[in-house]
């Protein structure tokens, strides 16, 4: 028998598969798609307090088994989501996802606000990470700021919560980050969003309009990135913030390599763009022969057991 049982905050998932936000994830009838899919459960597309149209097209390009976007925070309001998952029963209500962003800090208090009295106590993804709306840094790579939004976060909300966070590339970041992160109850983090501000060419142009082509990459192309940000915050965080990995999986063993380097859950952003909710049963499929191959019976057993030459 295998137990692929994932439990976070109290709440247990079946197993660990589950949209990216931004993919699939916009409208009711993307949701709704996720949800009766073998994911596990699905995180809405980021959003804003006011609806957005996000930023000029073409915004979305995909490349062999990548991608590169700046859609710039297109969403249709924080009240269109919240009246989606007070449309669901309760008990899957409080193992969803929403995701949020807020435009400028004051705005955080009065998403929470929202969140709050329309009584929704599912998981709030604070979205740190976004790199396509032009003259917005991405709050992540901001110690100070990440710092005082999580202070004002739990000094107002006490459900589930935890932070979308952009790509870190030096060891010093890591241990920076993981030292602010750990000073708050966090439910989780989730690594690691798009690697902001790539190029790419389709031809002599650049493949997408806005912010003269620079955009956020993803797929296969990242996931060293993200299984390097996935362990370096599983050696540094307390065990009671739970990591989920996202960037770079197209296969069952890509999901395995998460597990195995910390991950609780696994996203699934660019493949999933790419080939529809079907994807989340061949991954199941193709995780379930790997985990057979290798002798490990439940996530339990792999997580974080990757072994050091
Ligand atoms: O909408 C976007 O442009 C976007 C967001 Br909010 C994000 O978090 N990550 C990304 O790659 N694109």
């Amino acid at each position: 028998m295998m137990d692929t049982t994932v439990t976070i905050a109290g709440q247990t998932f079946d197993h660990c598969l589950m949209n990216a936000a931004g993919v699939m994830c916009m409208s009711e009838e993307e949701l709704t798609q996720v949800a009766q899919s073998s994911a596990t459960t699905f995180v809405t597309k980021t959003a804003t307090l006011e609806a957005r149209n996000g930023n000029q097209e073409p915004r979305y390009f995909d490349f062999a088994t990548n991608s590169i976007n700046s859609m710039g925070l297109p969403n249709y309001g924080l009240a269109y989501y919240l009246d989606f998952l007070a449309s669901e029963p309760e008990e899957l209500q409080s193992r969803r996802f929403l995701s949020i962003a807020p435009l400028q800090p004051d705005e955080l208090p009065i998403l929470l606000r929202c969140i709050s009295v329309a009584n929704f106590r599912g998981f709030v993804e604070l979205n740190l990470s976004c790199p396509n709306v032009p003259g917005k840094p991405q709050i992540g790579y901001d110690f100070e700021q990440t710092n005082r939004l999580l202070a004002t976060a739990f000094s107002l909300y006490d459900a589930p919560l935890g932070v979308k966070l952009p790509p870190y590339f030096d060891m010093v970041h890591f241990d920076c980050m993981a030292e602010i992160l750990n000073r708050y109850p966090l439910a989780f983090i989730n690594s690691i969003n798009s690697i902001g501000n790539g190029i790419v060419l389709n031809g002599n142009q650049m493949a997408i309009h806005p912010k003269n082509g620079f955009g956020g990459i993803g797929g296969a192309v990242i996931k060293a990135t993200a299984l390097a940000n996935v362990h370096a915050f599983y050696q540094r965080l307390h065990p009671s913030i739970k990591i989920i990995g996202t960037g770079g999986v197209t296969c069952g063993r890509d999901v395995y390599e998460h597990i195995l380097c910390g991950a609780h859950l696994v996203q699934v952003g660019t493949a999933l763009h790419q080939e529809g909710v079907g994807i989340f049963q061949r991954l199941q499929q193709e995780l379930h022969a790997e985990m057979k191959l290798n002798n490990v019976h439940s996530f339990d057993a792999l997580r974080g057991k990757v072994m050091y030459i």
